[in-house]
């Protein structure tokens, strides 16, 4: 095998890890798209209603430890529906279910007044 040969198996095999390495980023960039499709986790929860939104578009609640989640504190969920809202007031102690959506929102799925 001559020198120029060689020169050229290196170019071909270089293109070629060039190839495999953008069909490889394509393929890491298609998956992680797929992921993102999955259903979102619902996480169970407690906490108090510290105060409600206009129109009850949201709460803030202090919300307790939610384990694999985060610890408990402050912040604000929306309910799916504004009516999930009705008939709680500031100060109660709730248990919710919840989902947090890919631009980071807090999803109310069920709410449940505690005593
Ligand atoms: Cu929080």
């Amino acid at each position: 095998m001559n020198r120029s040969m060689n020169s050229r198996l290196r170019a071909v095999h270089l293109a070629r890890s060039l190839l495999l390495g953008t069909a490889l980023v394509t393929s890491l960039t298609g998956s992680c798209s797929k992921t993102s499709t999955a259903a979102p986790r619902v996480h169970h929860a407690t906490g108090a209603v510290r105060s409600l939104g206009p129109g009850r578009a949201y709460a803030n609640i202090a919300h307790d430890d939610i384990p694999g989640y985060m610890s408990a504190m402050t912040m604000s969920f929306e309910p799916q529906r504004p009516a999930q809202l009705d008939g709680i007031e500031v100060g109660d102690r709730i248990a919710f279910d919840f989902y947090e959506t890919e631009d980071a929102r807090r999803v109310l799925t069920r709410v449940e007044k505690r005593r």
